[in-house]
């Protein structure tokens, strides 16, 4: 059946299912409980929420939907959901709270925030976001207008370095052009049929298979993806660059490169080429383990299919390479003629609406403010973009070096569970003067807080969302349903601008900044609210006009950008600070690879485990272990065990998986028990955190990312427990 017989089937259908079951009716929406996107049909009866089904009219999903939006009305109705302010009334961590008035809340943090600006500086207040929840722009708007220069996000390790490696490549972020058919797609360190991640949904991926769409997957692990692939490179954790540089030196020796681009469009060819000899396969297949005649096979099928593309991930970031592992993918689409081709990876433009980097307000933090971010210049391509480790925020708190750091105010955040050296996190977060947090419920986080606000979920609000993303939609979020007291991150911060005399630049109502935003296509809220969505130009190879918008305009594989901040202007391989090679003494003692954060369906980091339906797929903490491995180790399938590094030790439960080598174990990230009524709701039991390492000579020196994804453990049994682990996540 057509897409457009069938939505007329559905359709039909809807008005037939309000008749009988009685609903009020159906608002068209966008789900959020990701990083957000899949077009929605949320029916409502007596003003509630009782009902969500995907909508088939979405570009975005086609009508599909993940477990976690179902969930959504299991949130938004939460009996344990904060629905008020609240004050502590308690030491930290007391778990004793008084409900207040939104002025109240609103009154105490305004105060805070303007003490704190006049004793120590705007830059001692610290606004903190995690990951991407179309919040981000307002938060930076905030902060830039209140004069600090620091918004401690995961921006360093996640995402952040995608764009910051992209813009200074070839000008902005080069999206798989699902739309167009991909004939070879590479996924590498990225698992998008769970993780439906930033501008992609595993939906259109799947349908580029299904189409034919050759597939290779770069994955230590035998993910669905990998299983599915005609090629699987099965690398050790963090040699990503070390694989690429590979794959480039065949592509280069065989001449397989699109010798038009190359000389025409690119910037360090010949240095680019010497570089990439330094690395023949001999050499990659030790450090990688994956054999070189496997590497030879991908890089020619990847080379000579077109158009190709690359499904980046995560996984990539997280490692000393960061900032190379990215360029050298870059590279890998560019040399072969697939950047800005349909089919390949595109450079999508936005539509021209006032973009999220605009609404932020950037340009509006003076000179002198910007100099003092913490970290300064030590991690260059992050600060170039705002961005800050964490690591630096903590020391200033617990050193007050460079200077004292007084007040966080997180927005969707929980570090305690997020950020590596959790111990640390939680020190530093129980010794700052006050915190401010808006969440749905106390995470271990929000309960180290003073001030705790409801947050709304995206079924409570209106907006434009998907602003921020490099796929060319926007889509309008429609507010469905009021929950009690909640409010909307987006109006808290308007009503808060307006306490700390930065109401000029705000509005009234923050519908207003809604019309703001749309103004200059010559549309209201209004109007967008009666749309679907708007695209921006799909228009391709437009660096056959204009260049590339980077300082050569050519697509630089060699970067004038890092050159002029004193680093290595070629990408190159380095081994992780923790591996057998690079600290054999540590791996006599701690003889395991440990990946940490594999994504899981129902979950979203740390959320989701209070929601029944999705915390019943998956009951407990999960570390997979090769069975030679396990047996090795004298533990039993389904048995709590210990994963400790030199950092510390926590428990989860151990699951054979013959699809990772038996010299890795993967641990999930981000566990906590809601279940648990203590106030620190079990958050050091079973944190993978706990074990993370975040010494700044540990990160990629020029992004600033952490190395979660390749440690160094050992792992034994726990006291023996019969029962089963549940869920399957490969
Ligand atoms: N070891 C290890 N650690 C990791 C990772 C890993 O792979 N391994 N991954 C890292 C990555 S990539 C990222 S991006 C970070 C994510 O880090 P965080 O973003 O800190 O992660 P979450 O656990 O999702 O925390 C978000 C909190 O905000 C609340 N929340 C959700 N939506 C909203 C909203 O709209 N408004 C408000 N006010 N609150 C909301 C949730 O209830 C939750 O408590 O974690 C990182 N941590
Ligand atoms: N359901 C759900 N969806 C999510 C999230 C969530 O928590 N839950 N988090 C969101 C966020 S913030 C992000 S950043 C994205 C991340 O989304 P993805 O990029 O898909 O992240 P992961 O599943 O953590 O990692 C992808 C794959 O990388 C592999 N891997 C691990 N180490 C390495 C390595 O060194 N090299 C390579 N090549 N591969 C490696 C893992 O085995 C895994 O299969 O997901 C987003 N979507
Ligand atoms: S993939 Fe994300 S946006 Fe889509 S239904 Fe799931 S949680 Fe919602
Ligand atoms: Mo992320």
């Amino acid at each position: 059946m057509s897409m457009k017989r069938m939505n007329k089937f559905i359709y039909s259908n809807i008005e037939k299912e309000i008749e009988v079951y009685g609903y009020d009716g159906v608002v068209k929406t966008h789900c959020r409980m990701c990083h957000g996107g899949c077009g929605v049909l949320v029916y409502t009866k007596n003003k509630k929420a009782v009902k969500i089904a995907g909508d088939p009219e979405c570009p975005i999903n086609h009508g599909t939907l993940c477990s976690k939006g179902i969930a959504s009305l299991q949130l938004a109705y939460h009996p344990d959901r904060l629905t008020h302010p609240v004050k502590r009334i308690g030491p930290k961590a007391s778990g004793k709270w008084k409900r207040i008035s939104w002025d109240e809340a609103l009154d105490i943090i305004a105060e805070r925030i303007l003490s704190y600006k006049e004793a120590f500086g705007a830059e001692s207040i610290v606004m903190g976001y995690g990951t991407g929840r179309d919040n981000e722009s307002v938060i930076y708007r905030f902060a830039n207008l209140l004069g600090t220069p620091n918004v401690l996000t995961a921006g360093h390790f996640c995402y952040g370095p995608r764009i910051a490696t992209s813009i200074i490549t070839c000008g902005t972020n080069p999206i798989v052009d699902y739309e167009n058919q991909p004939k070879c797609i590479m996924v590498w360190g990225n698992n998008l049929v769970i993780s439906n991640p930033d501008c992609y949904k595993g939906e259109s991926f799947s349908v580029a298979l299904d189409k034919g769409a050759k597939l290779i997957a770069v994955d230590p692990r035998l993910t669905r993806i990998a299983a599915r692939a005609d090629i699987w490179l099965q690398l050790r954790p963090g040699t990503d660059a070390a694989l690429a540089l590979g794959m480039l030196n065949v592509i280069v020796e065989e001449a397989l490169y699109d010798r038009e681009f190359v000389e025409n469009h690119t910037h360090g060819w010949e240095p680019f080429v010497k570089r990439v000899r330094e690395y023949p396969l001999e050499r990659i297949e030790e450090i990688t383990w994956v054999p070189k005649e496997k590497i030879k096979e991908a890089a020619r099928l990847f080379a000579t299919t077109k158009p190709a593309a690359i499904q980046w991930g995560v996984a990539i970031e997280q490692q000393i390479n960061c900032a190379d592992n990215n360029r050298l993918l870059l590279a890998l689409m560019g040399i072969t003629g697939n950047i800005d081709v349909p089919g390949g990876q595109a450079l999508f433009q936005s539509p021209k609406i006032r973009n999220a980097g605009y609404f932020g307000a950037h340009r509006m933090l003076p000179e002198k403010q910007r100099e003092k971010r913490l970290g300064g210049d030590f991690f260059r391509l992050a600060g170039n973009f705002a961005i800050i480790n964490p690591k630096f925020v903590w020391d200033a708190i617990l050193t007050e070096k460079p200077y004292p750091v007084k007040m966080l105010f997180f927005i969707s955040s929980n570090p305690v569970m997020t950020r590596a050296n959790a111990k640390e996190v939680y020190r530093a977060l129980e010794k700052v003067d006050f915190m401010a947090v808006s969440d749905f419920f106390f995470t271990p986080t929000a309960e180290l807080a003073d001030i705790v606000l409801p947050s709304a979920t995206w079924l409570e609000m209106d907006y434009i969302g998907d602003f921020w993303k490099r796929h060319g939609y926007i889509l309008p979020r429609r507010k469905v349903i009021e929950v009690e007291e909640c409010r909307s991150d987006h109006r808290m911060l308007n009503d808060l601008a307006h306490r700390v005399n930065q109401g000029e630049h705000w509005w009234e109502d923050f519908e207003q900044a809604l019309d703001w935003i749309l103004e200059p296509m010559k549309i209201t809220w209004a109007d967008f609210k009666k749309m679907d969505y708007i695209r921006g130009s799909v228009q391709t190879k437009k660096y056959e006009v204009g260049g590339f918008s980077t300082p050569s305009r050519k697509f630089e594989l060699f970067s004038t950008m890092l050159e002029s901040w004193g680093y290595d202007p070629l990408p190159q391989y380095r081994e992780p600070p923790e591996s057998p090679y690079s600290t054999p003494e540590i791996h006599k003692a701690y003889p395991y690879i440990l990946i940490t954060g594999r994504r899981l369906p129902g979950f979203f980091h740390s959320e989701n485990r209070q929601i029944p339906i999705l915390r019943e797929l998956h009951r407990d903490p999960i570390v997979e272990i090769h069975p030679e491995t396990a047996k090795k180790e004298g533990i039993k399938e389904d048995h709590w065990v210990i994963i400790e590094s030199a950092r510390g030790k926590v428990r989860q439960r151990a699951k054979y998986f013959a699809g990772i080598d038996p010299r890795i174990v993967s641990a999930e990230h981000a566990w906590w028990f809601p279940e648990k009524k203590d106030p620190g709701h079990g958050w050091a039991e079973s944190n993978i955190n706990i074990l993370t390492d975040n010494a700044y000579e540990s990160c990629d020196p020029a992004m600033g990312a952490t190395p979660v994804r390749t440690l160094l453990c050992r792992i034994y049994p726990e006291i023996q427990k019969e029962g089963r682990a549940w869920g399957n996540t490969a």
